[in-house]
């Protein structure tokens, strides 16, 4: 008999999805109208083995609470900051995430935001739209990266991967993150504001943590200054938002380029508002490749709970 398997969201990935349906029982949760989805929940909640969820809807001790028979919850993202392992952990119950696989598209989106923040993509492109071009309005040069500092927060797979990608375009890089991170030549700065003051680029790939809530406050903010550019990839519980917008709207602060929010999908009408920000809605791993190789790591990571094997990605 397949195990039950709770399915929270859709794989972009057909071959993914089918595979899902051919090795388990699936209850497709998001297939099902939002208020309903509680009452579906309580019928099939007694049957249920697994849970394939990602990490924006992450996985709650309440939801735990429901599934009396959960076995493994596999996550289908590396961020896991949205699960509740206390609860788990109580019940033995595994949580697996899918490292490594988005490493490159996410570096690869961090880079495209710097640049676009550092040559005003978005402004540049509405310049054209609007006319502004054939009216011949008064066009500023932007900055060039060559020789420009990167301050990066946070530097595990991502944040390296980031730096690698900026040194090539000639920018000198730094990083800051509690632990020194061994066998690396990037230098360390003492702290997250020391980085700022030395950065003309900081840019974010720390988890979020209690730790890392608001790290990126007003005098990180200042740190970077008015010719400084933030640009985060990592989580929006990483920044002061309300700050944020009140240092972009003031000049203490140069611009920003930001792919997630403390409270998304809301984005602040004041971020939205400015021209110097760069907004995306947080599609860093959202490319056809990298979207299959995460849902196919989500489901090696079951399949292998459920052949009794090693888990390959285990939080
Ligand atoms: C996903 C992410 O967009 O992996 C992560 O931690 O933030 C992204 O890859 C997100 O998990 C979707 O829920």
């Amino acid at each position: 008999m397949k195990p039950d398997l709770l399915v929270f969201a859709q794989s972009p990935s057909p071959s993914v999805m089918q595979q899902l349906d051919a090795h388990f029982q699936c209850h497709h949760l998001w297939s099902i109208p939002k208020a309903e989805q509680d009452a579906y929940i309580d019928s099939v909640a007694a049957k249920v083995r697994a849970v394939l969820t990602t990490g924006m809807m992450g996985f709650s001790a309440a939801m735990a609470g429901r599934l009396p028979k959960l076995e493994i919850v596999s996550l289908n993202s590396v961020g896991h900051d949205q699960v509740d392992f206390a609860a788990l952990r109580a019940r033995g119950i595994p949580v697996t995430n899918t490292p490594g696989v988005l490493t490159d598209d996410v570096a690869d989106l961090a880079v495209l935001l710097l640049m676009s923040a550092a040559r005003r993509l978005p402004a540049m492109d509405r310049y054209v739209r609007d006319g502004s071009w054939g009216a011949r309005k008064p066009l500023a040069p932007s900055r060039s990266l060559r020789g420009k500092v990167a301050g990066i927060f946070g530097y595990g797979r991502i944040g390296q991967a980031i730096a690698a990608r900026l040194a090539a375009l000639g920018m000198e890089t730094k990083y800051f993150q509690p632990r020194a991170v061994p066998g690396v030549d990037t230098p360390r700065t003492e702290s997250l504001l020391a980085l700022a003051h030395e950065s003309d680029y900081l840019v974010l790939c720390a988890p979020a943590t209690p730790a890392t809530r608001h790290a990126v406050d007003a005098a990180v903010m200042t740190a970077l200054g008015p010719q400084g550019t933030l640009v985060n990839i990592a989580r929006g519980s990483l920044v002061d938002e309300a700050e944020l917008a009140d240092a972009l709207l003031h000049g203490r602060l140069g611009a920003a380029a930001l792919d997630v929010f403390e409270n998304e999908p809301e984005v602040p009408a004041a971020l939205r508002a400015l021209d110097n920000v760069v907004l995306t809605p947080h599609i860093a791993s959202l490319t056809v490749e990298t979207r299959h190789a995460m849902g196919q790591l989500a489901v090696d990571n079951l399949l292998a709970h459920f052949s009794g094997l090693s888990l390959l990605t285990p939080c």
